[in-house]
């Protein structure tokens, strides 16, 4: 009997110093569940005492990792090496990681902060429902320019960027479809154009600008502009503000011509582990006095109505950031385009970025 007692504690001993290996093994890998949330968002894009806040509140230990491009969070989440609970894909990933079947329905019922989100950004053609997705920021593309450094001279079109005076000064966000979009703008062609001809066009038009592209650049493109190692950018709305408050000659406009409206939402990839906690995360991220310090701090607009009572005046009532529905409403949202569709835009992007070499 005693040997069989010394047996059991040996087994239960063995089984628990296992199951801690696999743990400690697991959550260095990046894998989720139990207490921890594997949270994927773009880099820049959440203010750190946020997550802070949120583990110290729930007892969840949050490991964050980033990606700067919808593409490169698609292609890992496709992969599935790395589980994630959370990501942030923008409108037309959130339709194509839908199409791919990718991503589990969100339940609203774990949402009370749900309500504080501006009817205008839910339920909208990429999500019907919000059945995967919550609203996270939204924004428009334009162009931030020193005036300054122009002696002056305004942007307000897509063309401008073309004037021989800004040679080497020009900095482009690097995304194909803001970067495709803006020789398809300036051409007047859709931001959605499926035509090769007109893909081809707004591809050569591009290429006459490289003489006053001084580089394509991520997260850093804020650091430069504020800087002034250049005296223009395409950027996403979000990134001009936040550079606006450290540099008062920058400013921020969407072209005439017309520009990109996005939405970034929250979803729930079919592979997470920690279901429970990802609807946590999302219902705290909602709450309007985290939405509107994590606004605050990241420079981009917030989804959350409530959220705007937090915010000085002089930015919720700022029209280059918050445009009303009048202005959004001659802007496009980027369609799903679909695989074939979507890798021709970023090959384009690619045989543009060789041109400059
Ligand atoms: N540094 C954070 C950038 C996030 C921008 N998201 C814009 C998506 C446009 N499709």
């Amino acid at each position: 009997m005693k040997q069989l007692m010394r047996s059991f504690v040996v087994i239960v001993a063995i089984s628990l110093v296992l199951m801690y290996v696999v743990s400690r093994l697991n959550s260095a890998q990046g894998y989720s569940g139990g207490n921890t949330l594997t949270v994927y968002n773009w880099g820049d894009y959440i203010d750190p005492e946020i997550i802070d806040e949120f583990e110290e509140e729930t007892g969840i230990k949050v490991i964050y990792q980033t990606f700067d491009s919808n593409e490169a969070m698609m292609t890992k989440i496709e992969q599935g090496g790395t589980t994630f609970d959370i990501a942030v894909p923008s409108e037309y990933a959130i339709s194509k990681m839908k199409e791919e079947d990718l991503l589990l329905p969100v339940e609203h019922k774990q949402l009370p902060n749900l309500k504080h989100i501006n009817p205008r950004f839910l339920n909208l053609s990429f999500d019907e429902g919000n059945r995967y997705s919550i609203p996270y920021f939204w924004g428009t593309v334009g162009v931030v320019y020193n005036k300054e450094m122009l002696n002056g001279k305004e942007i307000t079109s897509w063309d401008d960027l073309w004037d021989p005076e800004l040679r080497n000064q020009i900095l482009l966000a690097d995304g194909a479809r803001e970067v495709i979009g803006m020789g398809l703008n300036s051409l007047a062609y859709s931001l959605n154009d499926t035509n090769k001809t007109h893909l081809r066009e707004a591809k050569e038009k591009l290429d006459t600008l490289t003489p006053n592209v001084k580089a394509i650049v991520g997260d850093e493109i804020k650091m430069l502009l504020a800087n002034e190692e250049a005296s223009v950018g395409l950027v996403w709305s979000g990134d001009a503000s936040e550079i606006m408050s450290e540099n008062e000659d920058l400013d921020y406009v969407v072209p005439e011509e017309g520009s990109n409206l996005w939405f970034d939402n929250m979803v729930i990839p079919k592979t997470a582990k920690n279901i429970e906690g990802a609807h946590q995360f999302m219902n705290f991220m909602l709450d309007p006095e985290i939405a509107a310090r994590n606004a605050e701090y990241v420079g981009y607009s917030t989804p959350n109505e409530k959220a705007l009572d937090y915010l000085a005046d002089e930015v919720a009532e700022d029209k280059r950031f918050y445009p009303d529905e009048a202005l959004t409403e001659k802007l496009e949202v980027y369609d799903n385009l679909g695989k074939e569709m979507l890798s021709y835009y970023n090959e384009l992007f690619l045989e543009f970025k060789m041109h400059r070499k």
